[in-house]
């Protein structure tokens, strides 16, 4: 424990343009947590770097993400809103972790695989060692709980296990985290292949809706949506997948319950539900787009939320790592 908080972690990474699935997925859940937690979010930069990123996009989606998470309603005031790459514990520990993660473990990743196969000209051992340095994220701030989408619960698996095995060898060092994943929302899929995650960095920007499209955009890009044979607007996830994706976002938007979607779009066909999902999602994303616009203006106020985040998130991480390397016996 770093003080007789509940801790909860979770990151981004700046490696494209924010999607409606990061949003629903995680980012709109970072704000469900009470203020009597410590809460760190951070943006994952040194993850990034495991896939090429021009160096000047990096640099500004770094400071959009952290935009992004103050216009989704994480205040820095009451938040820990960091860089990762800025307190250099997270690499140092994930070092530490490589050394008690086995090559087995990291061979099963299935994002591994499936980014190997997409990047294939530069499958580097970043790549591979992805989900230790995530672990280090995790444990260095002895979280309890890391609210994230579904496509990240094999790597949360992974962390507990080595902490498990950190803590078997050498006694309690790390908090056991728990993965908090939403029901609704917990895997937004592609709007041009339902059976595929939407993804910021998928080359058709047909199949992404980017918490930043404006809303033409947005409602042509719903519009286009791949559906499914027949017309009926029903709950069905292996018959309808791509209705039922629809369905999905239409509930995290609204707060509506399928039922209740179902009832609404009885007998009206595939059309008018994609406008109003289009729509709904539109002017939920209205004002998050406004704050963001506003917070990118002033680029000084973001570089002092990161002094500070990083400040703060320093000191935590100093704590757990003096712990860490004591009982591995190096010498302080
Ligand atoms: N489609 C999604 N549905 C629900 N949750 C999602 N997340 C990502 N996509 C969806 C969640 O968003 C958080 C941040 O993800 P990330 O930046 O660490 O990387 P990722 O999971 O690899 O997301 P992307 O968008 O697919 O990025 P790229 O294209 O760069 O690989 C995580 O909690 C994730 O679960």
């Amino acid at each position: 424990m770093l003080d007789n908080r509940k801790v909860v972690f979770s990151g981004v990474q700046p490696s494209g343009n924010l999607t409606i699935g990061n949003y629903l997925g995680a980012i709109k859940n970072f704000t469900a947590f009470p203020e009597e937690m410590l809460r760190f979010y951070c943006v994952v930069d040194l993850h990034a770097i495991t896939v090429r990123q021009v160096p000047a996009e990096l640099r500004r989606r770094t400071y959009e993400t952290l935009a992004l998470y103050i216009a989704c309603g994480l205040d820095p005031e009451k938040n820990c809103l960091f860089v990762q790459s800025q307190v250099s514990g997270h690499a140092e520990l994930g070092w530490i972790l490589d050394c008690y993660t086995m090559f087995g473990e990291l061979s099963r990743m299935t994002q591994f695989k499936d980014k190997s196969q997409k990047h294939a000209d530069n499958i580097n051992a970043g790549l591979f060692t992805y989900p230790s340095l995530m672990a280090a994220d995790i444990l260095l701030y002895q979280t309890d709980i890391v609210p994230v989408g579904i496509d990240q619960k094999q790597h949360l698996e992974l962390a507990r296990n080595i902490a498990e095995r950190f803590n078997g060898v050498y006694g309690d060092t790390f908090v056991v985290p728990e993965p908090y994943i939403p029901e609704t929302g917990m895997k937004i899929a592609s709007l041009q292949d339902p059976a595929a995650k939407m993804s910021k960095s998928d080359p058709n920007e047909n199949a992404v809706v980017r918490i930043l499209d404006d809303p033409d955009t947005i409602l042509r890009k719903f519009k286009r949506a791949v559906t499914d044979s027949g017309s009926e607007v029903r709950y069905d996830p292996t018959e309808k997948p791509g209705v039922s994706n629809l369905m999905t976002i239409y509930s995290c938007f609204t707060g509506k319950t399928f039922e209740e979607i179902e009832r609404e779009f009885d007998g009206r066909g595939y059309g008018d539900f994609k406008t109003a999902v289009g729509e709904a999602c539109a002017d939920a994303l209205r004002p998050v787009q406004d704050e963001f616009k506003r917070l990118t203006a002033d680029k000084a106020y973001l570089e002092e939320v990161m002094k500070n985040g990083a400040a703060a998130a320093t000191h935590y991480a100093r704590k757990t790592l003096s712990k860490v390397r004591r009982k591995i016996g190096f010498v302080n």
